[in-house]
């Protein structure tokens, strides 16, 4: 009998690894309620997601390596400013975000939302989340929404109404004292990784198989990323994979401040079945920072020709950039797939001048002079690792 009443509470503590006194996750390991006091879901074990969960009320929501999040089609998680999330997984013993019991398949839930305090260039200085009507933007620019390390985000990006839509990681004004390494997203609906402004800055991102772009940025991004690759999956092509990085500084305001200017090393595009339209839209005002880059493929090629451009540049802010050489890039190489060769377009967007022939020269002549047949783009063994984690899953579920 007391052996028995042993077994019996060490049981239950075991599918309830967190403090009983609190309603958060229930007996059979679902995350129930917002995160509003510090949880830690523990190494190893399978929790559940069946809607929205904030983390909210300045509280931390740590995840210990290994553990995997089961997500029914409503489910996301969002990370309200002044909350933390400290996802500690480790090569081998990622975090895994994956569907539940629906089947696997671009935006069969959600995804993961950060929202900072650092700046984004709207008026007024914040703005309100495409998911969840939870604030972000403001003034501190290290501000610190923890660490995210060694994460896997499979099957998300679902599209909540005609203007609102998952992505696969969504990092709105995050700042600079949150950590970013080893990140893989998987077959997300729309983009795999947006930054709606922000200051924060990242290692080893990974990206396989997204329905929009693979990387998109807007409202003032000026982080830094170091060793990133991001691939097209024509297997889940629907007709509309967009671009490889589609790059705004805002687009009701070409001018805004501060100016969409991130610094991005080691990168590589891929789009072997030219699927994808540009590898770079660089647009609305953006200025960027690019060195080392490969780029395969993309240009949506029919009939043997490129029908869009592989580097495209619109509005006079973002040709301007370049002419005064705000922008950089340094080290391009492009591998044609299916033929292709390199084409640049350039032209200013609605209702500005078209550009002139002396700018379309200047852009031409700036990503002529990058071209650098040494380009190596991001480091294999990122590839390798976004790869073995998250491509080819048999354990989708
Ligand atoms: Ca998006
Ligand atoms: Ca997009
Ligand atoms: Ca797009
Ligand atoms: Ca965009």
């Amino acid at each position: 009998m007391i052996i028995a009443l042993g077994f019996s509470s060490c049981s239950s503590d075991d599918s309830n690894p967190v403090d009983p006194t609190n309603e958060i996750i229930n007996d059979n390991n679902e995350i129930v309620k917002d995160v509003d006091q510090d949880v830690t879901l523990m190494a190893g074990e399978t929790y559940f997601i069946n809607r929205g969960i904030h983390v909210t009320e300045d509280a931390s929501l740590t995840i210990e390596e290994g553990v995997t999040i089961k997500n029914g089609e409503s489910s996301y998680l969002l990370v309200e400013q002044g909350s933390k999330i400290f996802i500690k997984g480790s090569a081998g013993k990622e975090v895994v975000f994956t569907v539940n019991t629906q089947e696997a398949k671009p935006g069969a839930w959600g995804g993961l939302i950060v929202n900072g305090q650092a700046p984004i260039n709207v008026d007024g200085g914040t703005a309100t989340a495409e998911v969840g009507d939870a604030i972000y933007g403001g003034q501190i620019n290290d501000d610190n929404s923890g660490s995210i390390e060694y994460a896997v985000f499979k099957y998300g990006g679902n599209q909540i109404n005609s203007e609102k839509e998952h992505n696969g990681v969504t990092l709105n004004g995050v700042g600079s004292g949150t950590k970013l390494d080893h990140i893989a997203v998987y077959n997300a609906s729309d983009d795999a990784f947006e930054w709606f402004g922000g200051t924060v800055n990242a290692t080893n991102l990974f990206a396989y198989g997204s329905q929009d772009d693979i990387f998109d940025w807007t409202y003032g991004w000026t982080g830094s990323v170091e060793n990133i690759y991001g691939e097209h999956n024509s297997a889940i092509n629907n007709g509309e994979n967009d671009r490889g990085i589609e790059a705004d500084n805002n687009g009701s305001n070409f001018q805004a401040l501060p100016l969409s200017k991130p610094m991005i090393t080691n990168l590589t595009l891929v789009d072997k079945d030219n699927v994808g339209s540009n590898g770079l839209k660089l647009r609305a005002g953006t200025a960027f920072d690019l060195t080392n880059v490969v780029i395969e493929g993309f240009g949506k090629v029919a009939d043997g020709a490129a029908t869009k451009s592989i580097i495209d540049v619109e509005t006079l802010e973002s040709i301007g950039h370049i002419e005064d050489a705000t922008s950089s890039i340094e080290k391009l190489k492009y591998m044609a797939a299916n033929g292709t060769e390199l084409t640049y377009s350039v032209k200013a967007g609605s209702g500005q001048e078209d550009a002139t022939d002396a700018q379309i020269e200047a852009v031409k002549g700036f990503f002529g002079a990058g071209l650098d047949a040494s380009a190596t783009g991001a480091p294999q063994a990122l590839v390798t690792w976004g790869k073995s984690v998250a491509v080819g899953d048999s354990d989708a579920k």
